[in-house]
């Protein structure tokens, strides 16, 4: 029987995408953004492939998300794959400068938002004994830039939740992956940048970036393994990016 698969940020980027992915497969899909317009685009594009239900929710907040469940029809309720996309970055300023308001709402998108959709979802699957939880991570979370600090931290928040979800459900058979993506072209840089568009550019300048179709080709495919595999941690990085040398500071010696 084909899936349900609700996706959360699915009127962009990797959620977006996935929804896409999932659609080719007929699963039924439950899509979630705080852009009713792009998801009505979405499911009527996709709606000839599969049943789609949709409703606005802004995951940072806790009303959104319980009237989104509240209202959920009934034959999309026992959702088998939770994709947790919604998440953004803001700002690349140091963290002795960067605004504290951005520093909050990636919390509470990235962090708290997660935790409540996923504690919302997860009950069920435990009850029906099946399921399965995508949470988008990145390399960020894994390895700290200049002025990556809360965007990195709340990534390295999602690993860490990844895991110990894995640990909670042992004996269950409810999967968790955390997909943790490095350079890839989406609408992120845009949003990290405020809309400026020649910055957002200018970070995949020279570059082969990954595409938001390459991630959710991972996303299907981490769903696709035998239900006795568990993908628990994924980094994707495009070819054209690696690891650096840690850097040092040579304007030091006199201190
Ligand atoms: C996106 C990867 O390096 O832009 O999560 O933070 S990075």
């Amino acid at each position: 029987m084909a899936k349900t698969v609700m996706i959360t940020g699915a009127s962009s980027g990797f959620g977006q995408a996935a929804a896409r992915r999932f659609a080719k497969e007929q699963c039924a899909l439950v899509l979630a953004a705080r852009s009713l317009d792009k998801l009505q685009d979405l499911a009527q594009e996709l709606s000839p492939l599969c049943s789609v239900y949709y409703a606005a929710m802004d995951v940072s907040s806790a009303d959104s998300v319980a009237s989104f469940f509240a209202d959920l029809p009934e034959q999309f309720q026992q959702i088998d794959v939770l994709v947790n996309s919604a998440g953004l970055a803001l700002g690349v300023e140091p963290a002795y400068e960067a605004d504290f308001a951005n520093w909050e709402t990636m919390i509470d998108t990235n962090i708290t938002g997660l935790l409540r959709v996923t504690r919302a979802v997860l009950p069920s699957m435990v009850e029906r004994d099946t399921g399965h939880i995508i949470n988008i991570g990145s390399t960020a979370g894994n390895w700290p830039y200049p002025g990556g600090n809360t965007y990195g931290a709340s990534k390295a928040f999602v690993q860490n939740f990844s895991r110990a979800l894995r640990a909670d459900l042992l004996g269950k058979h409810v999967r968790v992956s955390n997909i943790e993506p490095g350079m890839a072209q989406t609408n992120f840089s845009n949003v990290r940048f405020k809309g400026d568009a020649e910055r957002a550019d200018k970070v995949y300048a020279g570059t082969k970036p990954m595409t938001a179709e390459d991630i959710a080709d991972i996303i299907y495919w981490v769903t696709s393994v035998p239900s006795h595999v568990n993908v628990n941690t994924l980094e994707v990085m495009p070819v054209c990016q690696a690891w650096s040398a840690l850097t040092v500071n040579r304007d030091m010696e006199n201190d």
